[in-house]
């Protein structure tokens, strides 16, 4: 088995792969960096990755970066995990299309309400940009809600695409996002909160943060 080093930042979308890890059940270093902080640019971690992006897995040194990469890497690695479909090419589609409908999708629209100037620097844009990111982001949500609507979780069993989901809707928590709509979304998170690996991953992102804090 290959070392493995995630480099992750508390509650950024670097939970994907380390709720995945504790899924399943991987030996791994857990590197926890502040992106507030801008750890992320330093010559250090763009060595890792030049995209100044958490985040990263390291395999056997190898930096390893995006979401979708990382989760496919982390399936194939852990068979016995089930973390995505295996053997049924379109069952192994569908599910490759909602990761890939996170990260280019849901993921840019929500992620804009944390830096709206990075967008459009135009005086007194925020306000318009984070208005637009919120409208699509609702229906971003709707069709979450309605993918979740008579299910447990997003393909049916649990897999990689219900943590990139649970990671929006707490981001919709921390940005107070009116979720009130999305009854089917709200249940699956509160299954994934009930999940060991959850609990897991976010008990070490908060033990992190605390470090961080400190050391900041
Ligand atoms: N497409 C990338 C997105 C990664 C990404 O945007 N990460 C954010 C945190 S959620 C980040 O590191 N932002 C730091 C920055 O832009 O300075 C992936 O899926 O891995």
């Amino acid at each position: 088995m290959p070392k493995l080093t995630l480099y992750f930042s508390p509650g950024a979308c670097s939970l994907v792969p380390h709720i995945t890890l504790e899924e399943a059940g991987a030996t791994f270093e857990a590197k926890p960096i502040a992106l507030k902080k801008g750890d992320q640019r330093t010559p250090e971690y763009l060595a890792l990755n030049p995209k100044g992006k958490v985040p990263v897995l390291l395999i056997d040194g190898r930096p390893l970066t995006e979401n979708v990469a990382i989760a496919s890497y982390l399936a194939k690695t852990f068979p016995n995990a089930k973390l995505l479909p295996s053997g049924d090419p379109e069952a192994e589609a569908q599910a490759l299309s909602l990761l890939a409908w996170c990260s280019s999708g849901v993921h840019p629209r929500i992620g804009a309400f944390f830096g709206p100037q990075r967008l459009c620097d135009l005086p007194d844009s925020a306000a318009s940009v984070t208005r637009l990111a919120g409208e699509d982001t609702a229906k971003n949500f709707a069709m979450v809600d309605k993918l979740l609507a008579g299910k447990g979780w997003a393909l049916g069993q649990w897999s990689i695409v219900d943590a990139y989901l649970y990671v929006f809707w707490r981001w919709a928590g921390f940005l107070k996002i009116d979720v009130g709509g999305y009854p089917n979304y709200a249940k699956h998170a509160a299954r994934m909160a009930e999940r060991p690996s959850v609990k897991r991953a976010l008990a070490r992102e908060a033990d992190a943060q605390a470090s961080l804090d400190k050391a900041a």
